[in-house]
């Protein structure tokens, strides 16, 4: 039998092995959990109407957001080196060896499959690169549930192995980790492998003695040290969108501060199709309640008393940055319509037929004083591409419902 691969690359090699996999594990499993918990509270801050996302911190959606998006990178160097240290297994004969074991590696390739698919379309949506013809939040969040069930039944089966590698030594010998059911493919240097003369590549040879620190290959703490390190570089690299002393060093993120007015763009005036004409003189908004329709241009809304707040704006995309908001109060312009302040709101957009042409507005952020129909932005007056005559500013809430060129608000509930 001739190995196609370099002795010192088979499985199990000093680096391939239970103490480096259950060690980088742990930093994923991690990673993993905030990036799920946090896409939950994402989610609720969109699209659950019964739960009432609070308004209170400003900064809560910014934070949650920031660490989805910061944790979800950091799991890629993690992620990569973990199947490094166990792909060989992928090659095991027979593939499958019993029920038990054939659903435990079932269970495997939907886990790794699953996080994959979520970490790539992740990055690419960080990218604003829009490759696929499915619902980017639709697919994110139901694919989350099969990355946190099929993790939790891995961690359950693996328990026992993932304990005693993490009782040793890391450079400890191997060999004498305890094999479960399904687990008998931990086991070539026996029975496997010696009955087996066509062995192909990642099989151990019968008379290979199991790995140990005099094993060759790169040192387990190498390995493990370069994922953790390579993870923090990762996190780096985004994480300045969220945090503003990091924002040198986020070469993944837009640039803080490079938009108009101190506030990157996420789609232009031009890119959403807002007409000149809409937003020149004649423009008009119009604020439905149940007794009454009212209309203010912009001069008028000017002429209404004027409110400064400071607030975050976050894009769900993974940047966020504070700012200088200010104009009208929501809640004055509905008590001129006599609706009550704790009103749900329907903000139209002059956008026509796009996903956040309009957005909703729950009771308590209607009813917050700090939300605002926002007429300036750091001192000057809105920019066309942040949302001129007036966009939407309420506290702690995802980027993509501040929506921009406000014509029309309807009391719907
Ligand atoms: N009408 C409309 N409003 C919108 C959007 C849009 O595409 N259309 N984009 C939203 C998104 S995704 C974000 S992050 C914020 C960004 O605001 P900015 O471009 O002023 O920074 O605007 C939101 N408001
Ligand atoms: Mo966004």
């Amino acid at each position: 039998m001739t190995l196609l691969v370099p002795r010192e690359e088979t499985f199990p090699s000093r680096g391939r092995s239970p103490a480096v996999s259950a060690r980088v594990g742990i930093g994923l499993g991690i990673a993993i959990s905030i990036c799920f918990v946090t896409g939950l509270l994402s989610h609720a801050a969109q699209d659950l109407v019964w739960f009432p996302w609070p308004t209170s911190p400003s900064w809560g959606y910014r934070v949650t957001q920031g660490a989805h998006v910061i944790s979800g990178v950091a799991a890629i160097p993690l992620l990569l080196v973990k199947l490094w240290s166990v792909y060989p297994r992928l090659f095991v004969r027979p593939p499958v060896k019993s029920l038990v074991h054939g659903l435990e590696r079932l269970s495997v390739a939907l886990l790794v499959s699953a996080v994959i698919f979520e970490l790539t379309i992740g990055v690419l949506n960080i990218a604003k690169v829009y490759l696929w013809p499915f619902d980017f939040r639709d697919a994110h969040f139901a694919v989350a549930w099969i990355v946190a069930g099929s993790l939790l039944l891995h961690i359950a089966v693996k328990l026992p192995i993932i304990r005693n590698a993490l009782a040793r030594p890391i450079e400890a010998d191997d060999s004498s980790l305890p094999v479960s059911s399904a687990e008998t493919d931990e086991q070539p240097l026996s029975a496997t492998a010696s009955a087996d003369p066509s062995a192909t590549a990642g099989e151990m040879p019968a008379d290979r003695a199991p790995p140990t620190s005099e094993t060759p290959g790169i040192p387990r703490r190498t390995v493990v040290l370069s994922a953790y390190v390579a993870s923090g570089i990762a996190a780096l690299s985004v994480a300045g969108g969220s945090i503003p002393w990091l924002s040198k060093l986020a070469v993944l993120s837009p640039s803080i501060g490079t938009g108009p007015q101190g506030v990157p763009i996420n789609r232009t005036a031009d890119a959403a199709g807002i007409p000149d004409e809409s937003i020149g003189p004649d423009y008009q908004l119009t604020v439905v309640s149940e007794s009454t329709t009212g209309t203010w241009s912009l001069d008028e809304l000017r002429a209404m008393p004027q409110r400064n707040v400071r607030l975050p704006i976050t894009c769900v995309e993974g940047w966020s940055t504070n700012a200088d908001w200010s104009g009208v109060r929501v809640s004055d312009l509905l008590a001129a319509v006599d609706a009550p302040a704790e009103s749900r709101l329907r903000i139209i957009s002059l956008q026509t037929q796009a996903a956040f042409g309009e957005s909703v507005l729950p009771t308590q952020h209607s009813a917050d004083p700090r939300t605002l129909l926002a007429l300036r932005l750091n001192g000057e007056e809105l920019a066309r591409d942040h949302g001129f005559p007036c966009r939407l500013i309420a506290p702690s809430r995802p980027g993509v419902l501040q929506t921009k060129w406000v014509s029309r608000i309807e009391v719907i509930g």
